[in-house]
């Protein structure tokens, strides 16, 4: 039997922790020039795309990432036209900004393969999205982008590999400060900040930086099977504390209208997920 074992919390933090996969056939094995890319069939997982030896989504669980990273500051926002996707060239977040009527989206991709191997392997990732009119994606560097763009947004996502590679200039302050420059007044950002039961030290960085850059910066919380290791977190920064402290009957009007449904994602789910365990909050103030 042919096995996938996962270097990340082992081969690149040496904790000597891994998760394994029962590969039933390798899909796709390429190395892009930034990163070496591979997808697999598994039994439970259904197919799973993996960068650089980690385990970047998956067909099967890949819903608990993407909608909570999307749908939490949509509707927190309320008025999101214009939203950026930094990284996230499986598609996964694109389909998920664009079921929203009224936003358009700009996707900035360092690594076309990504876009193109997921379109081609792993379809229900992107569903379509990359061939919406709404749709404008770019291939290069989201750091470079943000700070030369004259555009401006509502919504910047950061749906990136963790701080290992190319992805490193995405958890730095200059970086998000360059964000912050392109968020419009009431602007929020959002980022993936790992899994900090196995990588406190992403979660600290991530908190030092935000907080450094934005006047509210705290964390939201979703459980992805396959990341593993227990809670995620997801880096919430903004300037403005409102739209964080929305109150329940609000957000679930939000959601009535658009008459949009998850599977991961409610307005319930959407408050109690700012709430962090003292383990994960003393990690930000240690
Ligand atoms: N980006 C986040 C991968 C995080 C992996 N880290 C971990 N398992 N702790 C995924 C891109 C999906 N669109």
């Amino acid at each position: 039997m042919n096995w996938f074992d996962e270097a990340l919390h082992d081969e690149w933090s040496g904790q000597g922790y891994t998760q394994r996969f029962e590969v039933t056939r390798t899909v796709c094995e390429v190395s892009t020039g930034h990163q070496k890319l591979v997808i697999f069939e598994t039994p439970r997982f259904g197919r799973v795309l993996a960068l650089d030896g980690v385990v970047q989504t998956t067909e099967a669980d890949e819903f608990c990432y993407h909608e909570m990273l999307t749908h939490v500051p949509i509707f927190a926002h309320g008025k999101v036209r214009d939203a950026l996707i930094v990284g996230g060239g499986d598609g996964g977040v694109l389909r998920e900004v664009l079921r929203h009527d009224g936003i358009g989206a700009t996707l900035v991709e360092i690594d076309d393969t990504v876009i193109n191997v997921c379109r081609e392997h792993m379809p229900s990732l992107s569903g379509g999205a990359f061939d919406d009119p709404r749709c404008t994606a770019r291939i290069g560097d989201g750091a470079a982008f943000v700070r030369d763009t004259d555009r401006r947004f509502d919504l910047i996502i950061v749906d990136s590999t963790d701080p290992i590679g190319p992805a490193e200039v995405l958890f730095t302050p200059e970086f998000y400060a360059d964000c912050r420059r392109c968020l419009r007044e009431n602007g929020i950002l959002v980022t993936q900040s790992g899994v900090p039961f196995l990588q406190p030290e992403e979660l600290r960085s991530v908190h030092r930086s935000l907080g450094s850059v934005f006047s509210d910066a705290t964390f939201y919380l979703t459980v992805v099977p396959s990341y593993v290791g227990g809670y995620m977190t997801l880096g919430w920064a903004s300037d403005r504390s409102e739209p964080r402290e929305i109150e329940l009957e609000e957000l679930a009007e939000r959601v009535a209208r658009t008459g949009l449904s998850f599977k991961y994602y409610s307005p319930s789910i959407h408050r109690s997920a700012f709430a962090l365990p003292p383990f994960i909050a003393g990690i930000l103030e240690a």
